[in-house]
């Protein structure tokens, strides 16, 4: 059982080899020592949430907290129930201190509500900021890390459809529609759009009222995000959004949140694993990875903290520039009132 679960669901759905041919593979790998892009996978069970749940929200020594309406059974977390203005969340007791992880999200979202009559979904975090409730699937907006956001109810369509407004092409989307968003703090996530303007990268997953399980694996290893689901009961990961130079700081909790509003559903957390990956980096790409203090995006402009500290230096580069400039023409006129004068004086002496 714990030999299973060291192992990441990463390798989950791939073709399985029988005993004699793993042997074989296994004494391939011992003798061959040399690598590439070695990786191995740990669970660290500190900042992991699994069944019966044991103490959660209820015993001093839980490695999680809850808030709002959640509701913790033997089977699952509920975020919230299928009713209306419901907020609930579930947060990691601890800061996580990996440089390089990978989040395993077992959930499940079901409801009485037609489609695009439920909402609105749920959160999944890594922040600075914990038990924090707000706007954005139930947590604080302006937040500083990651979000990554499983969003059941269409906003921007439904006020397209009421204002008749035209859309920009390839703008309409089909939701449920997964996204990611990265904040230093002074970024704020526009629900009325769907956080269409601050969103990394996203793809529609069709994860509602489904009798199979569902899950999300979140991969930040060597600063590249990536977000894969197994969605379609095949027990395959598929492609959702690859985001690479994505700057999170460490020390940051894990937490998933979920809110409803007129609109409802059932937002359920069955587990979450978090698994250590283990990478080599290069002597070059280890000397690049600095200690990230302020979550940034490489090649992205966030406004904030990071911007108005670049927008300085650059006004500063100008300024010294302009002073220089300008402290040159001044020795230059000195210069040339200096060498009339002495010319005028050379000029007297010999008349
Ligand atoms: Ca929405």
């Amino acid at each position: 059982m714990a030999a299973v679960e060291q192992q990441s669901v990463r390798s989950k759905g791939r073709w399985k080899a029988p005993g004699w041919l793993r042997c074989v593979w296994l004494v391939a790998v011992l003798v061959s020592s040399v690598s590439t892009d070695q990786t191995e996978e740990y669970l660290k069970r500190e900042h992991s949430l699994s069944k019966p749940y044991q103490g959660v929200g209820s015993s001093a020594s839980s490695l999680w907290d809850l808030s709002g309406n959640v509701l913790v059974t033997p089977q699952y977390v509920r975020l919230t129930p299928d009713q209306q203005s419901k907020q609930g969340a579930i947060w990691n007791r601890l800061p996580c201190y990996l440089r390089d992880w990978e989040l395993q999200v077992h959930f499940k979202i079901h409801g009485q509500g037609k489609k695009n009559l439920n909402g609105d979904g749920f959160a999944i975090w890594y922040t600075k900021e914990r038990m924090q409730q707000g706007p954005v699937f139930g947590s604080k907006d302006n937040f500083f890390g990651l979000g990554i956001f499983v969003d059941t109810y269409p906003n921007e369509e439904k006020q397209h459809e009421v204002s008749k407004k035209r859309y920009t092409p390839g703008n309409q989307r089909v939701f449920p529609y997964v996204s990611a968003m990265v904040s230093n703090g002074s970024l704020t996530y526009d629900h009325s759009r769907d956080g269409r303007p601050t969103e990394l990268g996203g793809c529609t997953a069709m994860v509602r009222n489904l009798n199979h399980d569902t899950f999300l694996v979140i991969r930040y290893v060597k600063r590249r995000l990536t977000v894969m689901l197994d969605i379609d009961g095949k027990q395959e990961w598929r492609d959702c959004l690859d985001v690479p130079g994505v700057r999170l700081p460490r020390g940051y909790y894990f937490g998933s949140s979920a809110v409803t509003g007129d609109l409802s559903d059932n937002h359920d957390v069955i587990s979450l694993k978090l698994y250590q990956i283990t990478v080599e980096r290069s002597p070059a790409e280890e000397k690049m990875d600095k200690e990230v203090f302020i979550p940034s995006v490489d090649n992205m402009k966030l406004p904030g903290v990071d911007d108005s500290s670049e927008g300085m230096s650059g006004f500063a580069i100008f300024l010294i520039v302009f002073f220089s400039l300008l402290g040159l023409v001044f020795a230059g006129v000195i210069l040339l009132i200096v060498y009339s004068k002495w010319q005028e004086r050379s000029r007297k002496r010999f008349y």
